[in-house]
Protein backbone atom coordinates (compact mmCIF):
# COMPACT_ATOMS: atom_id res chain seq x y z
CA UNK A 1 0.00 0.00 0.00
CA UNK A 2 0.95 3.57 -0.81
CA UNK A 3 2.42 5.98 1.96
CA UNK A 4 0.09 8.78 1.46
CA UNK A 5 2.07 10.94 4.18
CA UNK A 6 5.29 11.14 4.75
CA UNK A 7 6.27 13.59 7.54
CA UNK A 8 9.51 14.65 7.80
CA UNK A 9 11.62 16.17 10.81
CA UNK A 10 14.76 17.28 9.17
CA UNK A 11 17.36 18.34 12.26
CA UNK A 12 20.42 16.02 12.25
CA UNK A 13 22.39 15.56 15.59
CA UNK A 14 25.72 16.13 15.40
CA UNK A 15 26.86 13.67 17.99
CA UNK A 16 28.85 15.59 20.03
CA UNK A 17 26.62 17.76 21.96
CA UNK A 18 24.82 16.56 24.96
CA UNK A 19 21.57 18.89 24.49
CA UNK A 20 18.11 17.55 24.75
CA UNK A 21 16.46 15.39 21.79
CA UNK A 22 12.78 14.92 21.87
CA UNK A 23 10.98 12.56 18.92
CA UNK A 24 9.20 16.12 17.59
CA UNK A 25 5.74 16.46 18.85
CA UNK A 26 4.39 18.59 15.93
CA UNK A 27 4.50 16.17 13.25
CA UNK A 28 3.11 13.55 15.50
CA UNK A 29 -0.08 15.44 16.09
CA UNK A 30 -0.43 15.67 12.32
CA UNK A 31 0.44 11.61 11.92
CA UNK A 32 -2.19 10.44 14.25
CA UNK A 33 -4.93 13.01 12.75
CA UNK A 34 -4.60 12.22 9.56
CA UNK A 35 -4.15 8.52 10.38
CA UNK A 36 -7.47 8.28 12.06
CA UNK A 37 -9.24 9.43 8.94
CA UNK A 38 -7.69 6.41 6.81
CA UNK A 39 -4.69 7.90 5.39
CA UNK A 40 -1.09 5.57 5.30
CA UNK A 41 1.21 7.58 7.29
CA UNK A 42 5.29 7.70 8.11
CA UNK A 43 7.45 9.62 10.00
CA UNK A 44 10.92 10.32 9.31
CA UNK A 45 12.94 11.27 12.01
CA UNK A 46 16.27 12.27 11.15
CA UNK A 47 17.45 12.94 14.74
CA UNK A 48 19.81 10.35 14.85
CA UNK A 49 20.19 9.56 10.93
CA UNK A 50 23.08 10.66 8.21
CA UNK A 51 21.86 12.92 5.61
CA UNK A 52 22.59 9.88 2.92
CA UNK A 53 20.19 7.53 4.35
CA UNK A 54 17.36 10.15 5.30
CA UNK A 55 18.07 11.03 1.41
CA UNK A 56 17.50 7.28 0.47
CA UNK A 57 13.98 7.10 2.72
CA UNK A 58 13.04 10.05 0.92
CA UNK A 59 12.87 8.27 -2.38
CA UNK A 60 12.33 4.75 -1.40
CA UNK A 61 9.40 5.48 0.29
CA UNK A 62 7.92 7.52 -2.70
CA UNK A 63 4.33 9.09 -0.87
CA UNK A 64 2.41 10.46 -2.53
CA UNK A 65 2.81 13.76 -0.44
CA UNK A 66 5.46 14.75 1.80
CA UNK A 67 5.48 17.17 4.77
CA UNK A 68 8.93 19.00 5.71
CA UNK A 69 9.26 20.34 9.20
CA UNK A 70 11.24 23.81 9.32
CA UNK A 71 12.18 26.39 12.10
CA UNK A 72 15.18 28.80 12.41
CA UNK A 73 18.12 26.01 12.26
CA UNK A 74 16.75 24.18 9.36
CA UNK A 75 15.76 26.37 6.94
CA UNK A 76 18.25 25.32 4.26
CA UNK A 77 18.39 21.09 5.33
CA UNK A 78 14.41 21.37 5.14
CA UNK A 79 14.96 23.03 1.13
CA UNK A 80 17.33 20.68 0.49
CA UNK A 81 15.52 17.48 1.12
CA UNK A 82 12.50 18.70 -0.55
CA UNK A 83 14.71 18.92 -3.79
CA UNK A 84 14.45 15.02 -3.27
CA UNK A 85 10.91 14.70 -2.20
CA UNK A 86 9.78 16.69 -5.19
CA UNK A 87 11.65 14.13 -7.52
CA UNK A 88 9.05 11.66 -6.37
CA UNK A 89 6.54 12.65 -4.89
CA UNK A 90 3.23 14.38 -6.36
CA UNK A 91 3.03 17.61 -3.11
CA UNK A 92 5.42 18.42 -1.46
CA UNK A 93 4.69 20.87 1.91
CA UNK A 94 6.52 23.04 4.48
CA UNK A 95 5.26 23.81 7.89
CA UNK A 96 6.39 24.63 11.22
CA UNK A 97 7.13 27.60 12.73
CA UNK A 98 9.62 29.37 10.05
CA UNK A 99 7.40 28.54 6.96
CA UNK A 100 4.21 29.71 9.28
CA UNK A 101 6.51 33.04 9.46
CA UNK A 102 7.78 33.64 6.36
CA UNK A 103 5.66 30.90 3.44
CA UNK A 104 7.31 32.85 0.86
CA UNK A 105 10.99 31.84 2.09
CA UNK A 106 9.55 28.38 1.09
CA UNK A 107 7.54 28.33 -2.07
CA UNK A 108 10.08 27.98 -4.63
CA UNK A 109 11.34 24.40 -3.01
CA UNK A 110 8.08 23.51 -1.92
CA UNK A 111 4.81 23.51 -3.96
CA UNK A 112 2.39 24.65 -0.55
CA UNK A 113 3.23 26.15 2.75
CA UNK A 114 0.67 25.16 5.91
CA UNK A 115 0.44 28.05 7.78
CA UNK A 116 -0.40 26.96 11.73
CA UNK A 117 -1.29 24.25 12.95
CA UNK A 118 -1.27 21.20 10.61
CA UNK A 119 -3.62 18.85 11.90
CA UNK A 120 -6.67 19.61 10.10
CA UNK A 121 -5.18 21.34 7.21
CA UNK A 122 -3.14 18.29 5.86
CA UNK A 123 -5.89 16.38 6.17
CA UNK A 124 -8.42 18.43 3.97
CA UNK A 125 -5.00 18.24 1.87
CA UNK A 126 -4.86 14.61 1.35
CA UNK A 127 -8.91 14.79 1.11
CA UNK A 128 -8.26 17.34 -1.70
CA UNK A 129 -5.28 15.24 -3.76
CA UNK A 130 -7.72 13.49 -5.90
CA UNK A 131 -9.43 16.54 -6.85
CA UNK A 132 -12.87 15.41 -4.21
CA UNK A 133 -12.96 19.48 -4.01
CA UNK A 134 -12.61 21.59 -6.60
CA UNK A 135 -10.54 23.78 -7.16
CA UNK A 136 -8.24 21.30 -6.15
CA UNK A 137 -6.71 23.04 -2.91
CA UNK A 138 -7.59 26.15 -3.31
CA UNK A 139 -10.95 25.80 -0.29
CA UNK A 140 -8.25 24.24 2.10
CA UNK A 141 -7.94 27.23 4.81
CA UNK A 142 -4.33 27.98 5.75
CA UNK A 143 -2.54 27.19 3.16
CA UNK A 144 -0.07 28.93 0.62
CA UNK A 145 0.41 27.31 -3.15
CA UNK A 146 3.13 27.95 -4.64
CA UNK A 147 2.70 29.36 -8.36
CA UNK A 148 3.07 26.67 -10.25
CA UNK A 149 0.22 24.93 -8.61
CA UNK A 150 -2.25 27.83 -9.14
CA UNK A 151 -1.93 29.34 -13.00
CA UNK A 152 1.37 31.10 -12.16
CA UNK A 153 0.37 32.98 -8.85
CA UNK A 154 0.79 32.78 -5.12
CA UNK A 155 -2.13 32.34 -3.18
CA UNK A 156 -3.14 32.12 0.16
CA UNK A 157 -6.19 30.70 0.65
CA UNK A 158 -7.25 32.57 4.00
CA UNK A 159 -6.53 31.83 7.55
CA UNK A 160 -7.68 28.74 9.66
CA UNK A 161 -8.93 29.36 12.65
CA UNK A 162 -7.21 27.58 15.69
CA UNK A 163 -8.23 24.39 17.11
CA UNK A 164 -10.35 25.21 19.92
CA UNK A 165 -11.07 22.46 21.40
CA UNK A 166 -7.40 20.50 22.30
CA UNK A 167 -9.37 17.72 23.56
CA UNK A 168 -10.43 16.29 20.22
CA UNK A 169 -7.31 15.45 18.85
CA UNK A 170 -5.85 12.55 19.30
CA UNK A 171 -2.35 11.74 21.10
CA UNK A 172 0.81 12.51 19.45
CA UNK A 173 1.72 9.23 17.37
CA UNK A 174 3.99 8.38 19.25
CA UNK A 175 4.36 4.92 17.83
CA UNK A 176 5.68 5.65 15.17
CA UNK A 177 8.97 6.94 17.04
CA UNK A 178 12.30 4.53 17.79
CA UNK A 179 11.86 4.92 21.89
CA UNK A 180 15.18 2.80 21.77
CA UNK A 181 17.16 5.09 20.59
CA UNK A 182 15.96 8.41 21.94
CA UNK A 183 15.87 6.06 25.74
CA UNK A 184 19.60 5.06 25.24
CA UNK A 185 20.40 8.55 24.02
CA UNK A 186 19.50 9.84 27.65
CA UNK A 187 20.36 7.08 29.89
CA UNK A 188 23.72 7.36 29.14
CA UNK A 189 24.10 10.84 29.00
CA UNK A 190 21.72 11.45 31.96
CA UNK A 191 21.21 8.29 33.41
CA UNK A 192 17.72 8.66 33.17
CA UNK A 193 15.28 8.55 30.13
CA UNK A 194 13.08 11.76 29.35
CA UNK A 195 10.24 13.03 26.85
CA UNK A 196 8.65 15.71 26.04
CA UNK A 197 4.56 16.51 25.86
CA UNK A 198 2.36 19.19 25.57
CA UNK A 199 -0.63 20.60 28.09
CA UNK A 200 -1.42 23.80 26.12
CA UNK A 201 -1.39 25.93 23.16
CA UNK A 202 -0.77 29.28 23.43
CA UNK A 203 0.38 32.54 25.03
CA UNK A 204 -1.73 36.27 26.04
CA UNK A 205 1.50 37.46 26.36
CA UNK A 206 4.09 39.54 24.28
CA UNK A 207 7.64 39.60 25.80
CA UNK A 208 10.12 41.10 23.40
CA UNK A 209 12.33 38.54 21.89
CA UNK A 210 9.64 35.49 22.24
CA UNK A 211 8.36 34.01 19.04
CA UNK A 212 5.62 32.40 18.67
CA UNK A 213 2.87 33.03 16.05
CA UNK A 214 2.24 29.13 15.64
CA UNK A 215 -0.10 29.24 18.07
CA UNK A 216 -0.73 32.96 18.50
CA UNK A 217 -2.22 34.55 21.70
CA UNK A 218 -5.04 32.65 22.97
CA UNK A 219 -4.43 30.41 25.49
CA UNK A 220 -5.87 27.02 24.92
CA UNK A 221 -5.42 23.99 27.40
CA UNK A 222 -6.28 20.30 27.53
CA UNK A 223 -8.68 18.77 30.42
CA UNK A 224 -6.11 17.20 33.17
CA UNK A 225 -7.88 13.92 32.66
CA UNK A 226 -6.33 14.20 28.59
CA UNK A 227 -2.99 15.15 29.70
CA UNK A 228 -2.94 13.04 32.50
CA UNK A 229 -4.09 9.77 30.20
CA UNK A 230 -1.24 11.06 28.37
CA UNK A 231 1.23 10.68 30.78
CA UNK A 232 0.41 7.58 31.62
CA UNK A 233 1.27 6.41 27.96
CA UNK A 234 4.28 7.75 28.09
CA UNK A 235 5.45 6.31 31.43
CA UNK A 236 3.73 2.70 30.89
CA UNK A 237 3.76 2.01 27.58
CA UNK A 238 6.52 3.84 26.09
CA UNK A 239 8.70 3.58 29.69
CA UNK A 240 9.93 7.11 29.70
CA UNK A 241 10.56 8.01 33.64
CA UNK A 242 10.65 11.44 33.29
CA UNK A 243 8.57 14.07 30.73
CA UNK A 244 9.14 17.51 29.84
CA UNK A 245 6.42 19.86 29.55
CA UNK A 246 6.90 22.24 25.91
CA UNK A 247 4.60 24.57 26.52
CA UNK A 248 4.97 27.60 26.15
CA UNK A 249 2.75 28.54 29.23
CA UNK A 250 2.25 25.73 31.31
CA UNK A 251 0.71 27.51 34.38
CA UNK A 252 -1.51 30.51 32.97
CA UNK A 253 -4.63 29.34 35.21
CA UNK A 254 -4.32 28.19 39.04
CA UNK A 255 -7.33 26.31 38.99
CA UNK A 256 -6.61 24.17 36.32
CA UNK A 257 -2.70 23.46 37.25
CA UNK A 258 -4.03 22.57 40.53
CA UNK A 259 -7.00 20.27 39.34
CA UNK A 260 -4.08 18.31 36.84
CA UNK A 261 -2.00 17.49 39.80
CA UNK A 262 -4.60 16.42 41.59
CA UNK A 263 -5.72 14.39 38.79
CA UNK A 264 -1.80 12.88 38.54
CA UNK A 265 -2.18 12.05 42.18
CA UNK A 266 -5.36 10.24 41.93
CA UNK A 267 -4.03 7.85 39.11
CA UNK A 268 -1.02 7.61 41.20
CA UNK A 269 1.54 8.14 38.21
CA UNK A 270 4.35 7.35 38.89
CA UNK A 271 6.90 9.75 36.56
CA UNK A 272 8.79 12.75 37.56
CA UNK A 273 8.48 15.59 35.24
CA UNK A 274 9.40 19.52 35.03
CA UNK A 275 8.22 22.65 33.37
CA UNK A 276 8.61 26.53 32.27
CA UNK A 277 7.00 29.03 34.56
CA UNK A 278 6.61 32.49 34.56
CA UNK A 279 6.88 34.17 37.98
CA UNK A 280 3.90 36.14 38.27
CA UNK A 281 1.68 33.31 37.80
CA UNK A 282 3.43 30.64 40.82
CA UNK A 283 2.93 30.50 44.28
CA UNK A 284 3.28 28.52 47.10
CA UNK A 285 0.12 26.31 46.86
CA UNK A 286 0.66 25.88 43.40
CA UNK A 287 4.36 24.49 44.34
CA UNK A 288 3.05 22.42 46.49
CA UNK A 289 0.72 20.66 44.61
CA UNK A 290 3.57 20.48 42.23
CA UNK A 291 5.60 18.76 44.05
CA UNK A 292 3.23 16.64 45.09
CA UNK A 293 2.40 15.30 42.00
CA UNK A 294 5.73 14.88 40.64
CA UNK A 295 6.95 17.90 39.97
CA UNK A 296 11.20 17.60 40.42
CA UNK A 297 12.30 21.07 38.48
CA UNK A 298 10.68 24.42 37.27
CA UNK A 299 12.96 26.28 35.18
CA UNK A 300 11.67 30.17 35.10
CA UNK A 301 12.17 33.13 32.84
CA UNK A 302 13.64 35.67 34.83
CA UNK A 303 15.50 36.92 32.20
CA UNK A 304 16.99 40.35 33.74
CA UNK A 305 17.91 41.65 37.37
CA UNK A 306 16.43 44.79 36.50
CA UNK A 307 12.85 45.98 36.63
CA UNK A 308 13.45 48.52 33.85
CA UNK A 309 15.22 46.22 31.51
CA UNK A 310 12.74 43.35 32.58
CA UNK A 311 9.12 45.90 31.41
CA UNK A 312 10.61 49.10 29.32
CA UNK A 313 12.94 46.71 27.47
CA UNK A 314 11.92 43.12 27.29
CA UNK A 315 8.00 43.97 27.69
CA UNK A 316 8.51 40.86 30.14
CA UNK A 317 5.61 42.35 32.78
CA UNK A 318 7.40 40.97 36.10
CA UNK A 319 9.67 42.34 38.60
CA UNK A 320 13.00 40.95 40.29
CA UNK A 321 10.56 40.97 43.54
CA UNK A 322 8.52 38.43 41.58
CA UNK A 323 11.45 36.69 40.55
CA UNK A 324 13.11 35.82 43.69
CA UNK A 325 9.50 35.30 45.61
CA UNK A 326 9.14 32.58 43.34
CA UNK A 327 11.94 30.98 43.40
CA UNK A 328 11.55 30.99 47.04
CA UNK A 329 8.42 29.29 46.50
CA UNK A 330 9.59 26.58 44.71
CA UNK A 331 12.67 25.59 46.86
CA UNK A 332 10.70 25.72 50.16
CA UNK A 333 8.05 23.31 48.39
CA UNK A 334 11.62 21.09 47.55
CA UNK A 335 10.94 21.66 43.69
CA UNK A 336 14.46 22.52 41.81
CA UNK A 337 14.83 25.32 40.29
CA UNK A 338 16.50 26.57 36.97
CA UNK A 339 16.07 30.06 35.38
CA UNK A 340 16.76 31.55 31.96
CA UNK A 341 18.87 34.87 31.45
CA UNK A 342 19.65 37.32 28.60
CA UNK A 343 22.57 39.54 28.90
CA UNK A 344 23.17 42.29 27.05
CA UNK A 345 20.08 43.17 25.74
CA UNK A 346 19.92 46.63 23.54
CA UNK A 347 19.59 49.17 25.89
CA UNK A 348 21.54 47.51 28.78
CA UNK A 349 24.38 49.41 30.60
CA UNK A 350 27.09 48.17 32.34
CA UNK A 351 25.25 48.34 35.52
CA UNK A 352 21.80 46.65 34.65
CA UNK A 353 24.02 43.62 33.37
CA UNK A 354 25.84 43.33 36.73
CA UNK A 355 22.70 43.36 38.18
CA UNK A 356 22.02 40.39 36.30
CA UNK A 357 24.98 38.81 37.06
CA UNK A 358 24.47 39.66 40.63
CA UNK A 359 20.80 38.03 40.59
CA UNK A 360 21.41 34.77 38.68
CA UNK A 361 24.23 33.93 41.19
CA UNK A 362 23.23 34.65 44.24
CA UNK A 363 19.77 33.32 44.04
CA UNK A 364 19.78 29.45 45.30
CA UNK A 365 19.28 27.81 41.26
CA UNK A 366 20.05 24.26 40.80
CA UNK A 367 19.69 24.74 37.01
CA UNK A 368 21.30 28.00 34.83
CA UNK A 369 21.34 29.49 31.58
CA UNK A 370 22.61 32.28 30.42
CA UNK A 371 22.62 33.84 26.45
CA UNK A 372 23.47 37.16 24.84
CA UNK A 373 20.37 38.11 22.89
CA UNK A 374 19.42 36.21 20.11
CA UNK A 375 16.94 38.91 17.43
CA UNK A 376 14.70 35.53 16.09
CA UNK A 377 12.88 37.18 13.19
CA UNK A 378 9.04 38.22 13.92
CA UNK A 379 9.70 39.85 17.43
CA UNK A 380 9.97 43.31 18.68
CA UNK A 381 13.83 42.79 19.78
CA UNK A 382 14.46 41.87 15.48
CA UNK A 383 12.82 44.90 14.51
CA UNK A 384 14.66 46.79 16.80
CA UNK A 385 18.22 45.73 15.38
CA UNK A 386 17.13 44.56 12.08
CA UNK A 387 18.74 47.29 10.28
CA UNK A 388 22.02 45.81 12.38
CA UNK A 389 22.33 42.31 11.89
CA UNK A 390 25.46 41.04 10.46
CA UNK A 391 24.26 37.46 9.97
CA UNK A 392 21.55 35.30 9.53
CA UNK A 393 23.70 32.03 10.49
CA UNK A 394 21.39 30.42 12.73
CA UNK A 395 22.42 26.71 12.18
CA UNK A 396 25.79 26.48 14.08
CA UNK A 397 25.48 26.00 17.69
CA UNK A 398 24.67 28.70 20.38
CA UNK A 399 25.65 28.06 23.70
CA UNK A 400 28.70 27.96 25.89
CA UNK A 401 31.84 29.50 23.81
CA UNK A 402 30.36 29.22 20.60
CA UNK A 403 28.06 32.05 21.43
CA UNK A 404 27.93 35.49 18.55
CA UNK A 405 26.76 38.00 18.27
CA UNK A 406 24.59 38.26 15.17
CA UNK A 407 23.90 41.94 14.69
CA UNK A 408 26.23 44.53 15.63
CA UNK A 409 25.62 45.43 19.32
CA UNK A 410 26.90 48.29 21.74
CA UNK A 411 28.95 45.98 23.47
CA UNK A 412 32.03 43.80 22.60
CA UNK A 413 31.07 39.80 22.60
CA UNK A 414 34.41 39.40 24.87
CA UNK A 415 32.15 41.59 27.10
CA UNK A 416 29.12 39.71 27.04
CA UNK A 417 30.96 36.64 26.99
CA UNK A 418 33.47 37.59 30.13
CA UNK A 419 29.65 38.73 31.93
CA UNK A 420 28.43 35.28 31.04
CA UNK A 421 31.31 33.46 32.15
CA UNK A 422 31.48 35.59 35.30
CA UNK A 423 27.67 35.01 36.20
CA UNK A 424 28.37 30.86 35.71
CA UNK A 425 31.48 31.27 38.00
CA UNK A 426 30.41 32.96 40.63
CA UNK A 427 26.76 31.17 40.38
CA UNK A 428 28.94 27.74 41.05
CA UNK A 429 31.24 28.80 43.55
CA UNK A 430 28.25 30.16 45.55
CA UNK A 431 26.86 26.79 45.66
CA UNK A 432 30.37 25.10 46.78
CA UNK A 433 31.86 27.59 49.18
CA UNK A 434 28.06 28.71 50.72
CA UNK A 435 28.62 30.90 53.80
CA UNK A 436 32.56 31.01 52.60
CA UNK A 437 31.62 32.80 49.40
CA UNK A 438 32.30 35.66 51.26
CA UNK A 439 35.69 35.42 51.20
CA UNK A 440 35.52 35.64 47.75
CA UNK A 441 33.89 39.06 47.67
CA UNK A 442 37.14 40.87 46.65
CA UNK A 443 37.61 38.87 43.37
CA UNK A 444 33.74 39.72 42.56
CA UNK A 445 34.54 42.90 42.84
CA UNK A 446 37.71 43.31 41.23
CA UNK A 447 35.64 41.20 38.18
CA UNK A 448 32.76 43.88 38.54
CA UNK A 449 35.28 46.71 38.00
CA UNK A 450 36.84 44.95 35.43
CA UNK A 451 33.70 44.07 33.30
CA UNK A 452 32.72 48.02 33.37
CA UNK A 453 35.88 49.02 31.95
CA UNK A 454 35.70 46.56 28.85
CA UNK A 455 33.79 47.93 25.93
C1 LIG B 1 11.06 20.99 21.90
C2 LIG B 1 11.70 22.20 21.27
C3 LIG B 1 13.01 22.08 20.82
C4 LIG B 1 13.79 20.77 20.86
C5 LIG B 1 13.88 20.11 19.46
C6 LIG B 1 12.63 19.90 18.75
C7 LIG B 1 12.02 18.54 19.07
N1 LIG B 1 12.65 17.47 18.71
O1 LIG B 1 10.96 18.51 19.64
C8 LIG B 1 15.21 21.30 21.18
C9 LIG B 1 15.32 21.48 22.68
C10 LIG B 1 16.37 20.46 20.69
C11 LIG B 1 15.10 22.67 20.50
C12 LIG B 1 16.18 23.37 20.04
C13 LIG B 1 16.11 24.63 19.42
N2 LIG B 1 14.99 25.38 19.31
CO1 LIG B 1 13.31 24.80 19.84
N3 LIG B 1 11.52 24.47 20.57
C14 LIG B 1 10.99 23.43 21.12
C15 LIG B 1 9.60 23.82 21.64
C16 LIG B 1 9.73 24.25 23.10
C17 LIG B 1 8.50 22.78 21.58
C18 LIG B 1 8.27 22.16 20.19
C19 LIG B 1 7.02 21.34 20.28
O2 LIG B 1 7.07 20.17 20.61
N4 LIG B 1 5.85 21.99 20.07
C20 LIG B 1 4.56 21.37 20.14
C21 LIG B 1 4.07 21.01 18.73
C22 LIG B 1 2.73 20.34 18.82
O3 LIG B 1 3.95 22.22 18.00
P1 LIG B 1 4.74 22.52 16.64
O4 LIG B 1 6.02 21.81 16.60
O5 LIG B 1 4.76 23.99 16.42
O6 LIG B 1 3.79 21.86 15.53
C23 LIG B 1 2.56 22.39 15.02
C24 LIG B 1 2.72 23.40 13.86
O7 LIG B 1 3.94 24.07 13.86
C25 LIG B 1 2.52 22.58 12.61
N5 LIG B 1 3.63 21.82 12.07
C26 LIG B 1 4.73 21.39 12.69
N6 LIG B 1 5.49 20.65 11.87
C27 LIG B 1 4.89 20.60 10.69
C28 LIG B 1 5.25 19.97 9.51
C29 LIG B 1 4.41 20.08 8.41
C30 LIG B 1 4.79 19.41 7.14
C31 LIG B 1 3.23 20.83 8.50
C32 LIG B 1 2.38 20.97 7.32
C33 LIG B 1 2.87 21.48 9.69
C34 LIG B 1 3.69 21.36 10.78
O8 LIG B 1 1.55 21.64 13.05
C35 LIG B 1 1.87 21.21 14.38
C36 LIG B 1 0.63 20.78 15.10
O9 LIG B 1 -0.35 21.78 15.11
C37 LIG B 1 9.27 25.04 20.72
C38 LIG B 1 8.27 26.04 21.33
C39 LIG B 1 6.85 25.52 21.24
N7 LIG B 1 6.17 25.53 22.36
O10 LIG B 1 6.40 25.08 20.18
C40 LIG B 1 10.67 25.63 20.50
C41 LIG B 1 10.97 26.33 19.17
C42 LIG B 1 10.43 25.51 18.03
N8 LIG B 1 12.44 26.32 19.16
C43 LIG B 1 12.97 27.39 18.67
C44 LIG B 1 14.37 27.63 18.55
C45 LIG B 1 14.78 29.02 18.10
C46 LIG B 1 15.30 26.63 18.83
C47 LIG B 1 16.83 26.75 18.71
C48 LIG B 1 17.31 27.42 17.42
C49 LIG B 1 17.30 27.49 19.99
C50 LIG B 1 18.78 27.82 20.04
N9 LIG B 1 19.04 29.10 20.14
O11 LIG B 1 19.61 26.96 20.02
C51 LIG B 1 17.31 25.28 18.83
C52 LIG B 1 17.67 24.66 17.46
C53 LIG B 1 18.11 23.23 17.53
C54 LIG B 1 18.77 22.80 16.28
N10 LIG B 1 20.05 22.51 16.35
O12 LIG B 1 18.17 22.76 15.23
C55 LIG B 1 11.90 28.39 18.26
C56 LIG B 1 11.73 28.44 16.75
C57 LIG B 1 11.53 29.85 16.25
C58 LIG B 1 11.58 29.91 14.74
N11 LIG B 1 11.13 31.04 14.22
O13 LIG B 1 12.00 29.04 14.05
C59 LIG B 1 10.65 27.87 19.07
C60 LIG B 1 9.29 28.17 18.40
C61 LIG B 1 10.74 28.52 20.48
C62 LIG B 1 10.55 30.02 20.49
N12 LIG B 1 9.36 30.54 20.75
O14 LIG B 1 11.49 30.75 20.27
N13 LIG B 1 13.81 23.09 20.43
S1 LIG C 1 8.54 34.27 26.94
FE1 LIG C 1 6.92 32.94 27.79
S2 LIG C 1 5.44 34.37 28.65
FE2 LIG C 1 6.70 35.57 27.26
S3 LIG C 1 5.57 35.56 25.33
FE3 LIG C 1 7.05 33.86 25.26
S4 LIG C 1 5.92 32.07 25.96
FE4 LIG C 1 4.73 33.89 26.57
Amino acid sequence: MTTDLLLVFPYFYDGRSKHWQFPPLGIAYIASYVRERGYKVRILDCTFLDRKEAEERIRRERARVVGIYSMLSMVRTAKELAAHAREVSELVVAGGPMPSAYPSMFLGAFDAVVQGEGEITVAELLDAMDGRSEPKFGRVKGVWLASHLNGGKIEHTGPRPLVRDLDSLPFPARDLYDHQLYQSYYRNNFGYAMTSMIASRGCPFSCDFCWRPDYGMIYRYRSPEKIAEEMEEIRYRWGYERIWFADELFIASKKHVLKLCDEIVKRGIDVKWECLSRVDLFDAEIARAMKRAGCYKVIFGLESGDDYVLNALMKKRITVAQSKAAVAAAKRAGIKVGAFFILGYPGETSETMLKTIKLASSLPLDYFSITIPYPLPGTGLYERVKDRMETFEWEKPMHGWDHRLLFRHDFSLEKLRYGMWKARLQWKLRRKLRPLYILLKPYELYTDWRFKRMV
